[in-house]
């Protein structure tokens, strides 16, 4: 913005006591949904059907062109991303110890946990912020039996490293790849590595059938147990032959997921055309780096991600952030503080971030940005716009000593769960 004597006008930012720059709240996981009209007929058939769960037609359709799509031999759609994940690492015969990021959602941790696997935290690399296969060799005991590792951001896993040292261990690969549906390594689609991937399409996700998830595989007797253990362990009426329990698709999950498979690629757009907005916008401004994906696979685009640096700025990301909450920018800092500082890992484990430095830092600098169909360029630009003027105005916010211990997330703001433990 200039003024009329062609210098740079200083908006006031609304934590200063300015208006906020959007009148409402720009999301991170939105939902992107498919158009109304599509889902009419589904709907009618599904009524029409009166079949709505247990191996329905729109699930096996579903799962068919899944898995042409990501050219794996078996899909199995499931609840959500963490009963997949769970039945997943079960069926693939995880037990013990299982290596695995602390910088991702913490459902990573709980699915093992869960099961009463212990989760072994691994430090990541900090240009990708995924699993560091050079220091997984270091925490395998005798008691590892795998590996589950996270395409956080939906950039895949340094694949070939991991595999290799698993097949000198003898240990199982799973892959976290709820944020890398539809992505490519080396032009192979996501969803064939390891002994098996795990997606989510939760309604935040660039890909949404509501709640859901689905498990990928090439191995044809895991993807059995995988079967059977979603629907547990029936294998034909009256029939129980395997632990197991309910992680079945419903068919109005799979027919979101059939319409908006259709919309994919419209999505994908969008999201492409709101990441380069935002590397163009933020290109200049000082302590602030764009996390770039290559550009030789195919993303989603689905979270844009920010480092901000503390020292250049002269404002902890904390802050930021609640200077972007009062403009109505409602980032956020996925996936602070890493889940071994959550319970009940930051009480078995308290001493974990002495191996997990990288962890511990880039936690401390990662903001996710407002994108998907819901958020416009122009909406882009502004938030960019905005971001600017945060750090030039950084020296006058470090005098307003901003409470960011005040920051509340309104849904869990009336949670009070002091001394009560659950494990
Ligand atoms: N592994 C990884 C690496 C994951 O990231 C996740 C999920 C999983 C496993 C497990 O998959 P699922 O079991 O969830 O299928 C959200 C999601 O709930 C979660 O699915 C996702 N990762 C995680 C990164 O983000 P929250 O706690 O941030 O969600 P929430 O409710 O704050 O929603 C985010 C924003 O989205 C809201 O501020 C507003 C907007 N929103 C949300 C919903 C649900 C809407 O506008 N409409 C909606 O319906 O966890």
């Amino acid at each position: 913005m200039t003024n009329d004597s062609g210098s740079h006008a200083v908006r006031e930012l609304a934590i200063s006591g300015g208006s906020p720059a959007f009148s409402e709240h720009q999301y991170v996981g939105r939902p992107n949904l498919p158009r109304r009209h599509t889902l009419h007929d589904a709907l009618d058939e599904i009524f029409d059907r009166q079949w709505l769960t247990n191996a329905g037609p729109m699930v096996n359709r579903f799962e068919e062109r899944l898995a042409d799509m990501l050219g794996v031999e078996h899909c199995i759609a499931m609840t959500n991303g963490t009963v997949a994940l769970e039945i997943a690492i079960r069926a693939a015969g995880l037990t013990g110890e299982v290596i695995v990021p602390s910088f991702t959602f913490i459902a990573t941790a709980h699915a093992l946990q869960w099961q009463e696997v212990t989760p072994v935290f691994c430090d990541i690399e900090p240009t990708t912020h995924s699993i560091d296969p050079a220091r997984i060799e270091s925490l395998i005991t005798p008691r590892t039996t795998g590996i589950v590792g996270v395409h956080l951001w939906g950039n895949p896993c340094d694949v070939t490293a991991i595999q290799e040292i698993a097949d000198r261990h003898g240990l199982r690969v799973i892959y976290d790849a709820a944020h890398a549906f539809s992505n490519t390594h080396q032009q192979r689609p996501i969803g064939g590595f390891g002994d098996a991937e795990v997606f989510s399409f939760h309604a935040t996700k660039f890909f949404n059938t509501l709640e859901g998830g689905a498990v990928t595989t090439d191995d044809a007797d895991l993807a059995e147990r995988v079967r059977l253990m979603k629907n547990f362990g029936f294998t034909y009426y009256d029939q129980v032959e395997h632990v197991g329990t309910n992680g079945k698709m419903n068919e109005m999950s799979a027919a979101v997921g059939l319409a908006g498979l259709d919309s994919l690629d419209d999505v994908i757009a969008r999201n492409r055309a709101n990441y380069l907005a935002y590397r163009d916008n933020l290109a200049d401004i000082p302590g602030v780096r764009l996390f770039e994906l290559d550009e030789n696979e195919r993303n989603n685009h689905q979270y844009v991600v920010i480092e901000v640096d503390r020292e250049r700025i002269g404002l902890t990301r904390d802050e930021i952030l609640v200077a972007l909450h009062a403009e109505n920018v409602i980032a956020r800092r996925y996936f602070y503080p890493g889940c071994h500082r959550m319970e009940p890992y930051r009480s078995y484990f308290p001493n974990a971030g002495l191996l997990l430095p990288w962890t511990t830092e880039i936690a401390e600098k990662v903001l996710c940005l407002p994108t998907g169909t819901s958020i416009s360029l122009e909406s882009v630009g502004t938030i960019c716009a905005v971001i600017g003027d945060i750090v030039d105005q950084a020296d006058a916010l470090q005098r307003l000593d901003i409470d960011t211990d005040a920051m509340q997330v309104p849904q869990y703001g009336a949670l009070k769960l002091e001394g009560i433990r659950l494990q």
